[in-house]
């Protein structure tokens, strides 16, 4: 048999001149809201633009497929943001993918094209096969779909061979269905998006507090006196969270933006709906913004927490009673000597005594963070010297303070709970058994990290994702790929085209699947799925409009499909999927926390998740107590000449999935092959702005390259540069990875650059 030739998987070097603007200081406003009718107006039509946008966050329509941000009690008729209706409307479009399509293009050819031209072509419409040594997808049945996963999970002969991959918009009734499976086959091999994201908060907040999540609500904002927004940019990825800051602000509280780039949505901010009241002024959000050089949070948190301490802002019954350690962590501050604290972070103590002096006078305190603070090496550290600060005020548990990691695909924090993780706790097993007759695996299954590994291995048959752009989300993209061509069958749930259907395994199988803005209609009627948002209210969603194909199947029926024909264990899978009670009947019994759950989810605004920390200032921590947890500074010495890569988003993406090629608030336009550059480090070089580089990227004796990059003078601090994901992820090392949650570093990557020689 002919061998396949291999498609491409890094994104092609594109070199249209990019064109810059002014850097915006407003965030959303009459721009945001117009970007998004227009976005959507493309894709889908009026008619179905009015429609779907009525319908994000109500409480009779669907969750948000944008971002984890919880809804406010009292959603307005327009509960939606740009970005929300970016991902809705790429979503609902009304391009198609089709069988003729496939057949005229090989993977290779359009391997060959841009992510944001990939995922222009649509939504996918029947279930496709790529057959060893072919080129071209072909049609199949549904049947012989799992008629074909069935094969080689039988040949394998040992579970551990199967990996069983979800990114976060999957719903708690797939997930749950989808971890059963592959508990009852017999393995725990699941890794997800998460493992590339908020691991290091979840294993954080583990051991400091006795729960993987957050501790505040939404009330919560309005009452707090001071918020940290670090490592996170809202404005673009999280922009509902906006009006949240905005409210705390006009109730007094304070932010501090701690971030090496002055991101737009924390500078100033527009609520869309405000115009329609006529007020045209627009909200300043930060009170402070604090520049910090990449990986410097921690030196950071040592320097505001030795201001507190010394101001005496402590709240020693809390920690005499309910804490652990806090001495350890007073000793070791008192060592952090103040000229590598200002060294570190490349800030004044000027500076850090303003934010210090602001910690001491709140009486409640919000830290929230995402992925500038866990994609580093000192991921799970770094979030637990956040923890150190909030504990010795006191700031848990009580009204206006608390932990706050913003999660990012709507259903992360969700597919956690309900069991998708290669780490579960017996606590969570147990349960799982009793309630459902099985003997889950004990032995830890691989992560994100894991299991490319074991792909590169040739250990892996069969690689089955729920969703999800493998390939591209991952690190080193020309290993990820070489391990993917290993695997004997790859299948993908999807309901775009992406990058991972076309680096694929001998085999690939594409199913693809219904969205959230669409009707679920089963043998009982049509469904609603629930979901859990970053703050641990689980709710649900339904979608209205008609399937993109008539051939979709929704994530629930596929997993119940795919158990029925591979596991032969007697339970009844097509009647669990053909009325979503079912499942979540089962949930109920196998879940913590999720008692009458098909009668409280019902709720209007659903229900809040269990969370002691925050329900009653407790912690389900061995001895019971919450933990300060004491680290040594990381060392952020590189070699010289060389420079600190962080790998971002830009405001027209959704991870891998590229809606346009603009950055509008950073004001960067028709090309996302950039560098972000201090201009007195371009001006150090002798370069230009706008010249083209190569990026060389080291990690122990490794090294990786990539080509053509356009250099962009921008407010960075000098010593770091910053490349959008995922065009970087060819350079983002396999080994480098945070402690102990395993997380890539895809925010501390050590680079040189060189002239691109023409
Ligand atoms: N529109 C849209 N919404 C999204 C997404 C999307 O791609 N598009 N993705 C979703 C997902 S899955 C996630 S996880 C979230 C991601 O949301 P974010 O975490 O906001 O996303 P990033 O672009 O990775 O931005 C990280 C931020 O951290 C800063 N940063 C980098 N390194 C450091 C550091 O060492 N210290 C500090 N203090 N800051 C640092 C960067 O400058 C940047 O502002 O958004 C979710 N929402
Ligand atoms: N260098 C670098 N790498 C990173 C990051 C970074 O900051 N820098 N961020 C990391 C983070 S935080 C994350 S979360 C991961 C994201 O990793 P993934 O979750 O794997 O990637 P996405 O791009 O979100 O997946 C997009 C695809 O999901 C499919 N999809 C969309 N909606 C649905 C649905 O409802 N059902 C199904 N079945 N499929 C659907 C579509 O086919 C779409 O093409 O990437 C990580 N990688
Ligand atoms: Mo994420």
């Amino acid at each position: 048999m002919a061998k396949r030739e291999n498609a491409r998987a890094s994104t092609p070097i594109d070199l249209t001149p990019l064109k810059l603007s002014k850097h915006k200081t407003v965030a959303a406003g009459i721009p945001a809201a117009n970007n998004s009718l227009i976005h959507g107006i493309t894709r889908m039509g009026v008619g179905k633009t009015l429609k779907t946008l009525a319908t994000v966050n109500q409480k009779k329509g669907f969750d948000c497929p944008g971002c984890a941000w919880p809804d406010p009690a009292h959603a307005s008729m327009f509960e939606f943001c740009e970005n929300g209706a970016k991902a809705v409307a790429d979503e609902a479009t009304n391009q198609r993918v089709t069988p003729q399509f496939l057949a005229a293009n090989t993977v290779q050819a359009l391997a060959d094209n841009s992510d944001y031209w990939i995922n222009a072509r649509g939504r996918i419409t029947e279930p496709m096969v790529l057959k060893p040594g072919k080129n071209n997808y072909e049609p199949l049945s549904w049947d012989d779909a799992f008629q074909l996963i069935d094969q080689v999970i039988k040949e394998a002969d040992d579970p551990d061979r199967s990996v069983f991959y979800t990114s976060g918009r999957t719903s708690n009734e797939a997930a749950f269905l989808y971890q059963l499976f592959a508990r009852t086959l017999g393995t725990n091999n699941m890794p997800d998006c998460s493992n590339m994201c908020h691991e290091s908060s979840g294993r954080g907040l583990g051991e400091a507090i006795g729960i993987g999540k957050g501790t505040v609500t939404l009330e919560d904002f309005d009452a707090a006196d001071l918020i940290l927004v670090i490592g996170q940019n809202p404005g673009t990825n999280h922009p509902r969270m906006l009006t949240a800051l905005r409210d705390a602000k006009r109730n007094g509280a304070k932010i501090i933006h701690i971030n090496p780039l002055p991101e737009t949505g924390l500078i100033g901010f527009k609520h869309p709906q405000d115009y329609m009241k006529l007020s045209f002024g627009s909200d300043t959000l930060s009170d402070l913004f604090l520049q910090v050089k990449v990986g410097s949070d921690a030196a950071l948190m040592h320097g505001l927490m030795k201001i507190v301490i010394e101001n005496g802002a402590l709240d020693m019954d809390f920690i005499q009673q309910q804490t652990t350690d806090f001495e350890k962590v007073k000793a070791n501050i008192a060592q952090t000597p103040w000229a590598q604290i200002e060294e570190d972070t490349g800030l004044s103590r000027a500076q850090i005594d303003a934010a210090g002096q602001m910690c001491v006078a709140s009486k409640g305190t919000i830290a929230c963070w995402a992925m500038g603070l866990t994609q580093h090496r000192n991921g799970v550290a770094v979030i637990q010297e956040v923890t150190n600060l909030l504990l010795m005020g006191g700031h848990i548990g009580k009204k206006g303070a608390g932990l706050c990691p913003v999660r990012g695909h709507s259903n992360v924090q969700g597919d956690r709970t309900v069991g998708i993780w290669e780490r579960p706790t017996e606590k969570f097993l147990k349960k799982l058994d009793e309630a459902t007759g099985i003997t889950s695996p004990r032995e830890h299954g691989v992560d994100v990290v894991e299991a490319i590994k074991k792909m590169q291995r040739g250990e892996v048959d069969l690689f089955f994702c729920m969703g999800g752009n493998f390939i591209s989300a991952t690190p080193d993209t020309e290993a990820t790929a070489e391990g993917l061509r290993k695997v004997k069958l790859t299948v993908q749930v999807s309901t775009k085209l992406n990058r991972s259907h076309l680096v694929t395994g001998q085999t690939a199988l594409i199913l693809p699947c219904l969205g959230r803005t669409e009707t679920d209609l089963q043998e009982s009627g049509p469904q609603f799925v629930t979901v859990e948002n970053s703050m641990g209210v689980v709710h649900t969603s339904q979608g209205s409009l008609k399937p993109a194909s008539e051939h979709l199947k929704s994530e629930p029926w596929i997993v119940s499909q795919l158990a029925h024909v591979v596991l032969n264990d007697g339970r009844d899978w097509p009647h669990l999927a053909s009325n979503y009670d079912h499942i979540r009947e089962l949930m109920s019994r196998a879940l913590h926390g999720f008692d009458n759950y098909n009668e409280r989810v019902r709720a209007p605004n659903g229900f809040c998740l269990p969370n002691p920390p925050r329900d009653s200032r407790s912690f389900a921590t061995a001895d019971g107590k919450a933990h300060f947890i004491t680290h040594p500074l990381p060392d952020l010495k590189i070699p010289e000449d060389r420079y600190v890569m962080i790998t971002i988003r830009s405001h027209d993406q959704y991870n891998t999935t590229i809606y346009d090629l603009h950055d509008r608030y950073r004001g960067l336009h028709g090309n996302r092959r950039i560098v972000l550059m201090n201009p007195d480090d371009i001006k150090a070089r002798g370069w230009q702005a706008q010249e083209y580089v190569d990026i060389v990227s080291y990690y122990k004796n490794e090294e990786r390259r990539a080509e053509k990059w356009q250099l962009v003078a921008y407010t960075i601090p000098r010593g770091n540069i910053a490349t959008y994901f995922p065009e970087a992820n060819v350079l983002v090392p396999l080994n480098s990875t945070a402690e102990k949650s395993n997380t890539p570093t895809s925010k501390w990557i050590v680079c040189s650059l060189e002239p691109h020689a023409i």
